[in-house]
């Protein structure tokens, strides 16, 4: 029986879950040749994008998943396989899946946490992040990146128990709440956008509104902390903001009110004023601009599809390209849905069909419960 959220829901909410985890693996894969470089110039772009589009390349080229793909396939199968969040189990599949494949690409503190989960036996999942960095745990983008299984199977949770669950799932390595309040702003930009009505004609949406409703709820819990929030958790910040991606958010906000300012900003400047590193402060915020700014045609990016426009400007930003072309596609992905994903961009990516199969799978989970 499908619940009340589910009811009063927008359309294709199957073809929004697959968007999601797709453009997700699209992101990742086609982000990560890129990975660590300077921001991009369009010309160099518009021929890797080129290439990338056309079927009939005579060496039709896979791109590799790394670890943002890697650790958001553990997500799936854990949420699925235990029916419910469990965090041991999690923090095992996390775990396992690095001893078997660890040549990932994974973030360069992360694996100390699965090597002391194993040696604990997954008995108290959360403590080995808390040791990470002298106590004060990992603000890195790793709990950010995999959080779009949270969003799609806590579907028809409150916000409330949506923050938490997102937050909890990222404790298990991220710590700091910069770290895990990452993994929050991205779960919830995916929520709002599997919700946003987005025009059939030229697929546009309220931005304005898509903002003032992510601000009111990071205010909310940047200010009063999530339930998950404890003295160790990084609280202490040193005489910065305590509200620092609110403080991004107003950003962006006040950015979109004017076209003008929007139209003139570099990709350059947008990694400046953003951020394009491992941090989860200065990935998540510029992953949601360039999923926004994408609604839009953008100067010297040659597609007339929002998708592969959010793809394109996140790469185009450098650094952290997988991770960041990572989160932006799959909020891109939840707000357009699978359809209007170029299929050949799909097929350059590993294990496309099972991830369609991921996603398919959480879907039945949230359409089936009573
Ligand atoms: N690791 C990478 N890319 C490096 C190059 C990979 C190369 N292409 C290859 O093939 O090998 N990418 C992946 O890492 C990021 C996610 O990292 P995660 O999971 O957050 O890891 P970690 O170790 O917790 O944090 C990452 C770094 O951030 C700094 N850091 C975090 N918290 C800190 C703190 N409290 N104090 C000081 N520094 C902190 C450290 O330098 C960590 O090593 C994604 O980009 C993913 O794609
Ligand atoms: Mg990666
Ligand atoms: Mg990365």
């Amino acid at each position: 029986m499908l619940n009340q959220r589910m009811s009063a829901s927008v359309t294709n909410l199957l073809s929004r879950f697959r968007g999601c985890l797709v453009g997700g693996l699209i992101g990742d894969c086609l982000g990560s040749p890129f990975e660590g470089d300077d921001p991009i110039s369009r010309s160099v772009l518009q021929n890797f994008m080129d290439k990338q589009l056309k079927e009939s390349s005579k060496l039709f080229q896979v791109f590799s998943y790394t670890d943002d793909t890697a650790m958001t396939k553990s997500m799936v199968e854990s949420f699925v396989q235990m029916k419910s969040f469990d965090a041991k189990d999690m923090s095992k599949k996390f775990t396992m899946e690095y001893i078997k494949e660890p040549k990932r690409g994974y973030g360069g503190n992360v694996v100390d946490v699965f090597s002391a989960l194993n040696s604990i036996n997954y008995e108290h999942p959360y403590e080995p992040a808390r040791h990470q960095f002298n106590g004060t745990g990992s603000y890195g983008n790793g709990g950010a990146m995999r959080t779009s299984p949270a969003a799609l199977f806590g579907y028809n949770l409150s916000d409330k128990e949506l923050i938490s669950l997102a937050a909890n799932c990222a404790r298990i390595t991220h710590s700091h709440r910069n770290g895990f309040n990452g993994a929050i702003l991205q779960c919830l930009a995916i929520r709002l956008a599997l919700d946003t009505e987005t025009s059939q004609t030229d697929q546009s949406f309220d931005i304005n509104l898509y903002l003032n409703r992510l601000i009111e709820k990071m205010n909310e819990i940047e200010v009063n902390g999530c339930e998950s929030d404890s003295e160790s958790d990084g609280l202490n910040t040193n005489g910065l903001s305590r509200t620092p991606y609110t403080d991004k958010l107003k950003k962006i906000k006040e950015l979109f009110s004017d076209e003008s300012k929007i139209k003139g900003l570099s990709s350059e400047r947008v990694a400046y004023l953003f951020g394009n590193d491992v941090s989860a402060l200065n990935s998540v915020p510029s992953a949601i601009y360039c999923a926004l700014r994408a609604q839009k045609p953008i100067d010297d990016i040659e597609s007339d599809n929002p998708f592969v426009r959010t793809l394109y400007f996140a790469l185009s930003l450098g650094g952290d390209t997988d991770t960041i072309a990572s989160m932006a596609c799959s909020i891109a992905g939840a707000l357009y849905g699978h359809q209007l994903i170029p299929n050949v961009l799909q097929k350059r990516c590993e294990d496309i069909d099972l991830i369609v199969k991921y996603a398919d799978n959480l879907y039945s989970f949230v359409s089936n419960v009573d």
